[in-house]
């Protein structure tokens, strides 16, 4: 197999004519490879897309009726639902995470589809009460050409989030998604295309960060850059929007806490708790990496959470087990490295799970882990590890534990377990991150709920209608009439 760059509705070998080598994380094995996109395809990508909006929005996407933008996604959403066990296969193989995985997320990606689908049509203005003899109206209009820089953990689902809310706002994208897993966002350029989006509606540029990455964020034909990434290189994407103004959403993960307090009803915390940090093998921005529970029921908690995680198995995508490999080799020493550096720290494992006899030595496979009375201050307790392990530890009261939960340069999302619904009200109030869950986590993923960080987390808004804004530029109008 071998991938060219998805430009103008069409396979467009590289400038350079170089690719890049796709490994199976299952075992290491090769997928294939995908073209290494540099400056001049970025141009390419770029200029498809300008000229699909057109100078004043009269292209053939810039002019297309908000109802026939509509109709498009619906049509979209509707195609995603009838491959979908061949996306999930290919995500799946592509990034290692579990087909049962893969299956859920091609699922969000058709209802996100199908959700700004629906919202196309209703994104409209205000008039607004002024002085006499004048009419002043608002309007939102779409940037022009959006650009979305996609990371490897979920490319699915964030193209339906991003790409696909900035397609009902009106604009035309260029995508880049991340080196180790571009086949499924190919795939969905193509399957767009054969349904009728029009040429350079969708574009997708495959290759390195620090290559075709940076040259899309430094674009001058770029009008608004949505990133998913860490930390690091979201810095560098901000400051190379910064130097020509133009606007971006930053999402850069977290170190999410799940607090549980004495009263909570524990036969329903627990099981959330686990699947909280080990969906996609916790590389999810919004795993729920710190637990945080009262001294009164601290042992008990560690207690039968230890005897979950030991029966958790990691093993191939196709078996359907509770995880599989992690994305890459870099990801797996990563996380191998932060596990030797706790061990000669002494912080404690109270549990691990196991690896499946069918998983490949050869495979980037990493156990759960579940670590125990993890100092606050301890870099397991405030960096994100990206792999299924989750750091306990315990709180005195109410107080100690909002001061815990907050202790970090993150703020993406948090979990509280509590009866009682004065506290619950505080802490949600008091928690400072973008989403809170209450008696849950994550809420099975709702589509129609806005996501994003505060502090290292990230700003702007993912998901819901609030994504959407996001995609459009208000205008105001005033008419002079006398
Ligand atoms: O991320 P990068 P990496 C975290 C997680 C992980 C760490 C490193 O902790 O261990 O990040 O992962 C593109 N200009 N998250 O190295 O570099 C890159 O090609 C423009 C959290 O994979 O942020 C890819 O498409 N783009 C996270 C995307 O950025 C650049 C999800 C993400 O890569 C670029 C993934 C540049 N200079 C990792 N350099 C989350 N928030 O969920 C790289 N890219």
């Amino acid at each position: 197999m071998q991938k060219s760059h998805f430009i103008a509705n069409d396979w467009v070998a590289p400038a350079e004519g170089e690719f890049i080598p796709v490994i199976d994380p299952s075992d290491g094995s090769s997928l294939g490879e995908i073209a290494r996109g540099t400056a001049h395809d970025v141009d390419a990508a770029v200029a498809a897309a300008r000229s699909a909006i057109g100078e004043t929005f009269d292209g053939p996407w810039g002019a297309l009726a908000a109802a026939q933008r509509g109709r498009l996604l619906y049509r979209f959403s509707a195609a995603v639902s009838e491959h979908a066990e061949e996306l999930a296969a290919l995500e799946a193989s592509d990034t290692g995470k579990s087909m049962k995985t893969a299956r859920a997320d091609v699922v969000a990606l058709a209802r996100y589809l199908e959700y700004y689908a629906g919202a196309c049509d209703k994104l409209h203005g205000e008039t607004l009460p002024y002085e006499a003899g004048y009419m002043v109206m608002t309007v939102r209009e779409p940037h022009g050409v959006t650009a979305h820089i996609i990371p490897w953990n979920y490319p699915i689902q964030i193209f339906g989030r991003t790409v696909g809310a900035s397609l009902a706002a009106g604009n035309a994208c260029v995508v880049k998604p991340a080196e180790d897993a571009s086949l499924s966002v190919l795939r969905l350029a193509e399957i767009a295309a054969a349904i009728g989006f029009p040429s350079g509606a969708i574009n997708v540029v495959t290759g390195y960060g620090h290559e075709a990455g940076a040259a899309l964020t430094e674009h001058r034909g770029i009008d608004h850059i949505s990133f998913t990434g860490s930390t690091v290189t979201g810095r560098r994407v901000g400051e190379a929007a910064a130097r020509r103004h133009c606007p971006v959403t930053l999402e850069l993960g977290g170190k999410s806490p799940q607090i549980v307090f004495e009263d909570a009803d524990l036969d329903a915390a627990l099981p959330v708790i686990v699947n909280a940090i080990v969906q996609n093998a916790g590389q999810t921005c919004s795993a729920g990496s710190r637990l945080l529970v009262h001294s009164s029921v601290y042992e008990q908690v560690l207690e039968r959470l230890a005897r979950s995680f030991r029966a958790l198995r990691s093993g191939p995508p196709a078996l359907e087990l509770d995880m599989g490999p992690l994305v890459n080799r870099k990801q797996y020493e990563l996380v191998k490295s932060i596990l030797a550096k706790a061990e000669a720290d002494g912080i404690q494992v109270a549990a691990c799970g196991e690896l499946h006899p069918d998983a490949a030595a050869a495979g980037f496979y990493q156990e759960a882990v579940l670590l125990r009375d993890v100092p606050h201050g301890h870099s397991l307790a405030q960096e994100e590890i990206f792999g299924p392990v989750l750091a306990a530890m315990p709180f005195e009261d109410e107080a100690e534990a909002i001061r815990l939960a907050n202790g970090t340069d993150f703020g993406l999302v948090a979990g509280v377990w509590t009866r009682d619904g004065a506290r619950q009200l505080r802490l949600a109030r008091k928690l400072r991150c973008g989403q809170v869950f209450v008696n849950n986590y994550g809420a099975a993923g709702g589509v129609e709920l806005p996501f994003g960080g505060v502090k290292s987390s990230g700003y702007g808004r993912e998901k819901g209608f609030e994504a959407l804004l996001g995609f459009t530029v208000l205008k105001t109008i005033a008419v002079r009439h006398g």
